[in-house]
């Protein structure tokens, strides 16, 4: 399967370099190749276009390439059609189990990405992972009170507009009770254990935005608090993002925030999962911090245009097919999971279990190092088994900045703060 730019050129315009978009579709332009022989595949691509409700714009067959060399009777078959964005990768992916002679996208061009802080309504490919509807451990799978209230909560984030207010939520006294749960534990525990740019910011948020055992903090205020100190902002998300569409919002200092509160039952935090704890607690504070504020972005912006395959097919010859893994990766054993002497990582931050065990001597410690911490596989079902520790911030974001920076990307991107934009530069 071979996508082509559906515009002329697509240097010039400016615009995405794989699809052209409109209205949550894009329109792809496919070649792919079958035998003779199994003829039957034809429709089974049929069946993909029917499935994905791909809307059919014009279509050709012709001799395939390697049919006049090796005299087999191969065909090759051109289509143009429309289909959701979110579905572009798994309709894609479903294509190439039953076509023959896959071939990609020219390697350098890259998958679309979002240049206007608007775009970002676009980025919001859910990953049903930790899903209370779709996995059968998940604490609130039995609880159709806790779904109704989780479906809810999804809905005003699938609905939300990037500039809208943000929903203000009216929490239930059984929401606040696990809130306050989780507060306290963590709470006494933090002065210890974290750095002092974590604590800072939590002393500021308990004055200033309603930070308490008390109540759950509203998206609005803590938002509006980011806003003025580094820039950031809070974007609602119904639950766990596709690692490219996340690192993309931090591109644009916008940090996608769920709105929901764990099940009462379980109310301490897994690795992978979201919900408010997490995120209010674990990362809001850091995200008050200038200096991580930037690393955020950086993250964010070095992701852009990477492609996600699977670590497992690790090639170096394509690294940059490869990029969105090590981000993943990195972003985790830093943002999530990392170490500066003291604690200042967002998944230690919220989970009370984790935060001890991170500190007890009892797992491996490495330095953080960019090359390596990009390959490390990580949990997100029990504790890390290795955390890296950097010297500081400025330590790891200088660190950052050289891998990002030997990324050989075929463009460049420059964020322009005045008009919350990407400007991105062809590289001849
Ligand atoms: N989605 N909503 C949400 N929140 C996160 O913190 C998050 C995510 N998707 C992926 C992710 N974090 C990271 O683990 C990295 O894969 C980027
Ligand atoms: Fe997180």
């Amino acid at each position: 399967v071979r996508l082509c730019s559906s515009s002329p050129d697509p240097s010039r315009d400016g615009e995405n370099v794989v699809f052209e978009e409109k209205e949550g579709t894009v329109t792809l332009n496919i070649l792919f190749s079958l035998s003779h022989e199994k003829n039957a595949g034809f429709f089974k691509t049929g069946k993909v276009f029917e499935t994905f409700e791909a809307k059919l714009l014009h279509i050709e067959s012709r001799p395939g390439r390697k049919s006049k060399n090796s005299g087999c009777d191969d065909l090759e078959f051109f289509m143009r059609c429309e289909v959701h964005i979110t579905d572009t990768d798994i309709f894609i992916n479903s294509l190439k189990r039953v076509a023959d002679d896959v071939r990609t996208t020219p390697e350098e061009k890259g998958p679309w990405f979002p240049r206007k802080i608007r775009d970002l309504d676009k980025c919001n490919l859910l990953i049903t992972k930790y899903d209370p509807d779709m996995d059968q451990d998940h604490p609130g799978f039995s609880d159709p009170e806790y779904r109704k209230r989780r479906c809810f909560i999804a809905e005003l984030a699938a609905n939300y507009k990037q500039g809208e207010p943000l929903p203000r939520m009216e929490y239930t006294q059984e929401e606040v009770a696990t809130w306050r749960e989780v507060y306290r534990t963590l709470r006494t525990i933090y002065p210890d254990l974290v750095c002092r740019q974590f604590l800072g910011g939590l002393q500021q948020l308990e004055r200033e935005c309603g930070y308490g055992e008390d109540s759950i903090p509203q998206l609005r205020e803590v938002s509006a608090f980011l806003r003025e100190e580094t820039g950031f902002q809070l974007y609602p998300v119904a639950g766990l993002l596709s690692a490219r569409d996340f690192l993309a919002s931090l591109a644009f200092r916008v940090f996608q925030c769920t709105q929901y509160i764990r099940h009462a039952s379980a109310p301490h935090a897994l690795p992978g999962a979201v919900h408010c704890c997490h995120e209010l607690l674990g990362h809001i504070p850091m995200l008050a911090d200038k200096e991580f504020a930037q690393f955020s972005q950086e993250i964010g912006l070095a992701s852009l245009g990477a492609s996600d395959e699977d670590i497992e097919t690790l090639n170096p010859l394509s690294f940059l097919h490869h990029l969105l893994s090590f981000l993943r990766q990195l972003y985790w054993f830093t943002v999530e999971f990392g170490l500066c002497w003291k604690v200042w990582s967002a998944g230690l931050l919220s989970s009370y279990g984790e935060l001890i065990y991170a500190l007890s001597n009892k797992p491996e410690y490495k330095p953080f190092n960019p090359e390596e911490t990009a390959i490390q596989p990580y949990q997100d079902q029990t504790f890390q088994p290795v955390y890296f520790v950097s010297d500081s911030f400025e330590d790891a974001k200088i660190k950052m900045r050289q891998y990002s920076s030997s990324i050989k990307r075929p463009f460049s991107v420059r964020y322009d703060p005045f008009t919350c934009s990407l400007e991105v530069l062809d590289q001849p």
